[in-house]
């Protein structure tokens, strides 16, 4: 049988077989313009939308995605050709699969190409929400002062032409400027991305920019804009050649930039949104008062519970994060790092039972149907660590703390900077902005055993503590030695 090509004209015939959009996508308004339009926001924010326009008719809450790099040229191209629709593959754990054709992305804008609209389409009315997944990385902090880097060159280049923006920071002062002079409300800002007080963070780095470009505007947008404090989450893996495949196979559709994800989904968000914002307490989305419990537990569990699993996954040979947990001392010891030094860190969440949480991620990281990679895991690691687990490790030797877990994938991630290959000498694939700096600093192990962690950005002054040097160094003459990533963390359990 001939395949079916996703677009607007053949979704009659496809939604014979997955269900498709039953909102008249024509009659949907722009209401949000979405920066970083990757797997996760396909699989978490546009499929809330989706389902909101589905259930409520509640037109106005389209999206229009930009892209601002050239790596999103891909992203651009595929979903033009697809008038912006692509299918949400959910797995779940038993074998079931749920696909659906999602809409609610009606638009979609090139920032290299067309800066111009980008600056048009956040300035106008219909927009009420700038929201972001722009990775750790696009917030352009400096990790160890938490200041806004100027010496970033695309920075430096559009603070001296602001018609010309280049980052996320250029593009949303030119558009919130536009709305004043237009005598608009401005639009709320929302990150999606695992930084702990997501918002807050957004706020400081727009205004030290704003303020170096324009004061006055920096003024306003201190009074008027709000940034409220997020928690996303749904585990998303890189799309695979897999998932094209299988809808060719089962459903004759040609998707080529379909979206794999797990069941679970959860949305927390601090309610200070202002001028508008969709309903979403409809769907389940949690509107709270303040957001720190929720992100703090997610971060410092699921996130630095994929990375403690990930790191010694690539080490010792296992693909993904479900074969990881099928390895029963991968499995007890991800779970001692919970229990052992992130619990009693974590203390009590109102509302929040923190064992079912625990249990509820061993489910959801074991799900074999989601096989994600553990390189997607490792990847930025440099932005994840200091954020999701070395936090951790600096309250617990505060607080006379057990370290071994969280120490062990410090040493481990030395090693996997340094050697490059596994212990089955594959070649892993490291994907990391400071790549280069890690390979380094970790090249230095055989001198000085503390070189890797002689990084302050990412370290802090963990090398001044004797109690942690200790136990690293320790652990680093061991892995060096070969004594096999999975044999140290059996010791340990
Ligand atoms: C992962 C996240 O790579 C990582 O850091 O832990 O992408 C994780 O899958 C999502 O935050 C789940 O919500």
């Amino acid at each position: 049988m001939e395949l079916i090509q996703l677009n607007q004209v053949n979704l009659t015939e496809i939604a014979k077989q997955i269900p498709c959009p039953t909102y008249n996508r024509k009659a949907v308004k722009t209401g949000i313009v979405h920066v970083g339009v990757g797997g996760f926001h396909r699989a978490h924010q546009a499929y809330y939308m989706h389902q909101l326009l589905g259930k409520d008719n509640a037109l106005d809450w389209g999206i229009c995605g930009v892209g601002l790099r050239e790596g999103d040229r891909k992203m651009y191209n595929i979903l033009k050709k697809q008038d912006y629709l692509y299918t949400l593959i959910v797995q779940h754990p038993n074998g079931t699969v749920k696909s659906e054709v999602i809409g609610a992305i009606k638009d979609f804008l090139l920032a290299v190409d067309t800066p111009n609209l980008v600056i048009d389409r956040m300035a106008h009315q219909e927009t009420k929400i700038v929201s972001l997944t722009i990775t750790e990385g696009g917030y352009n902090f400096n990790p160890s002062t938490g200041d806004f880097n100027f010496e970033n060159p695309a920075v430096q280049q559009e603070l001296k032409d602001p018609n010309q923006p280049k980052t996320i920071f250029g593009f949303l002062t030119a558009a919130l400027k536009k709305r004043r002079a237009n005598g608009l409300p401005p639009f709320s800002i929302l990150s999606c991305d695992n930084i702990q007080h997501n918002g807050d963070v957004a706020r400081k780095m727009v205004l030290a920019f704003a303020q170096k470009q324009d004061a006055e505007l920096a003024n306003w947008i201190a009074q008027n804009v709000h940034f409220p404090n997020t928690m996303v989450d749904r585990i998303t893996p890189v799309t695979t050649l897999e998932a094209i495949t299988y809808l060719q196979d089962t459903h004759h559709l040609k998707d080529e930039w379909p979206v794999v994800c797990e069941p679970f989904i959860q949305w927390v968000i601090e309610d200070k949104i202002s001028n508008g914002r969709p309903p979403l307490e409809k769907l389940g989305v949690q509107f709270v008062p303040d957001v720190s419990p929720y992100e703090k537990m997610k971060i410092r569990l699921l996130n630095a519970g994929h990375s403690v699993l990930g790191i010694p996954g690539a080490i010792h040979g296992h693909p993904t994060i479900n074969a990881c947990m099928e390895d029963a001392v991968f499995a007890q010891f991800m779970r001692q790092f919970m229990d052992k030094e992130v619990s009693l860190v974590l203390g009590m969440i109102e509302g929040v039972d923190i064992e079912q949480y625990k249990d509820s991620l061993e489910e959801r990281f074991a799900n074999p149907n989601i096989k994600d990679s553990v390189s997607r895991i490792c990847s930025e690691s440099s932005a994840k660590l200091p954020k999701f687990l070395i936090p951790t490790l600096q309250e617990n030797l505060a607080t006379d703390g057990s370290i071994d877990y969280a120490t062990l994938i410090l040493a481990a991630w030395c090693y996997y900077s340094d050697k490059g290959i596994n212990e089955n000498n594959e070649p892993l694939e490291i994907i990391d902005a400071l790549k280069v700096e890690l390979y380094q600093a970790a090249q230095q192990t055989t001198d000085d055993k503390l070189g890797f962690i002689r990084q302050p950005e990412l370290f802090g002054d963990l090398v001044e503590n004797e109690r942690f040097v200790e136990k690293y160094v320790g652990f680093v003459e061991l892995i060096y030695r070969g004594e096999g990533i999975r044999g140290l963390m059996e010791e340990l359990i």
